[in-house]
């Protein structure tokens, strides 16, 4: 590849057990493309496009219109993003119609959430272990959010170079249309970034002058078909541009084996709050302020962590238990709910509890210490080793 960084190869796979997934793929943090027999039988391959395998503005607009979906200027950047405003999917759908010139890209639209039809789909069983979701829909009713989301738009329509949110996975399932990845593995962000926070806006052709080594990171580039569902791992920066009027729907998630990178970035986010703030370090609450200073940053905060993983953590004991009847995880693949995989997760789940119990920006907080080890102590008897006599 002329001037750019050693490029890799995607890895593909028609089809796949959940059982080699995670082996191959979940827990070696690596990427790959799955096939259409994943999205075959999906309700939104069909009633959402056309026979000639084009979008149906027509049937999108009757079931949608009214909805308000957030829309993406593609050409107009907003920092290290592009300029967004919301209107009425009615709206959005007469200016895609009338061509690629109008730019605009409705994206991260919380489709599930707004009576469009979320049994249009269900996520491949490999996919399936999303705590995220779970959370949002059983754990944490009331803060009505969740992760799902339906991206389209026309060609040339393009998501600029990110990570994603919390250091999450994705997977990203094409309804119709095809993408252009271009992937680059975790680690290298040096070469990307700079001293402000700031990164490259544009992978593709990154601004030499400010970023002069970007062209220096080890990349992945493909194309993602009709049906195709790309599996992006945790702390993989991508940049994503549509080939033809491109549907797609794609989860944010997370689980057991990438929580350990969830909670390297609220960590990371909070030295670098608490070095931004180093001055005044020994002000009274300084350690609640820090906390409201990273959740404007970055989302979230050590307690909301916690909740998230102590939630996931009394389902995974209940599982266990036999006792639950487990609507909370039916969504998962038989494999993810199988007592080994239990064990395994709470035992990931313990692994991480000990760092944050050991973390000096939780121990500082009230009362955080205490629910870290109550709920450490109700794994230990489901995942410990004895110990030795
Ligand atoms: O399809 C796009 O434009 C962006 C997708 C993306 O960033 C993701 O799936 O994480
Ligand atoms: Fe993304």
């Amino acid at each position: 590849m002329a001037g750019g960084g050693l490029a890799g190869q995607i890895a593909r796979r028609d089809d796949i057990s959940v059982e080699d997934f995670v082996r191959d793929f979940l827990e070696p943090n690596v990427p790959v493309v799955l096939g259409p027999r994943f999205t075959d039988g999906w309700t939104a391959r069909r009633l959402w496009v056309t026979a000639d395998g084009r979008p149906d503005y027509a049937r999108l607009a009757a079931l949608y219109g009214d909805a308000q979906v957030p829309v993406a200027e593609c050409g107009t950047a907003f920092f290290s993003d592009q300029q967004r405003t919301t209107m009425p999917f009615s709206a959005f759908v007469e200016a895609w119609q009338r061509g690629p010139r109008a730019g605009l890209y409705c994206k991260d639209w919380h489709f599930a959430r707004h009576g469009a039809a979320p049994q249009a789909y269900a996520p491949a069983p490999p996919l399936s272990n999303d705590w995220l979701n779970v959370f949002y829909d059983h754990g944490a009713p009331e803060l009505d959010d969740d992760y799902r989301f339906c991206y389209m738009g026309g060609d040339g329509t393009w998501t600029p170079f990110h990570e994603d949110v919390f250091r999450s996975y994705s997977w990203s399932a094409n309804i119709c249309g095809a993408k252009q990845w271009l992937l680059v593995a975790p680690g290298q962000s040096e070469l990307f970034t700079d001293q402000t926070g700031s990164w490259v806006y544009d992978m593709t052709a990154p601004d030499e002058a400010r970023f002069p080594r970007a062209r220096q990171a080890r990349r992945i580039e493909f194309v993602q078909h009709a049906g195709e569902t790309v599996f992006v791992p945790s702390g993989w920066w991508h940049q994503v541009r549509n080939i033809g009027d491109t549907i797609s729907i794609n989860h944010n998630w997370a689980n057991e084996f990438n929580l350990h990178f969830l909670y390297a970035r609220l960590k990371d986010d909070m030295a670098a709050v608490r070095h931004a703030l180093r001055d005044a370090v020994d002000m009274d609450g300084f350690a609640e302020h820090a906390q409201l200073v990273l959740r404007a940053d970055s989302g979230t905060d050590y307690r909301a962590f916690f909740r998230f993983v102590d939630y996931m953590a009394r389902l995974y004991l209940r599982e266990l238990g036999g006792g639950s009847g487990g609507v909370e995880l039916r969504g998962l693949a038989p494999h993810f709910r199988a007592e080994p995989s239990l064990r395994r997760a709470l035992r990931l789940v313990a692994a991480v509890l000990d760092r944050l119990a050991a973390d000096p920006a939780a121990r500082e907080l009230e009362q955080l210490p205490a629910d870290i080890a109550r709920t450490r102590a109700l794994v230990a008897g489901a995942v410990d080793d004895p110990p030795p006599a």
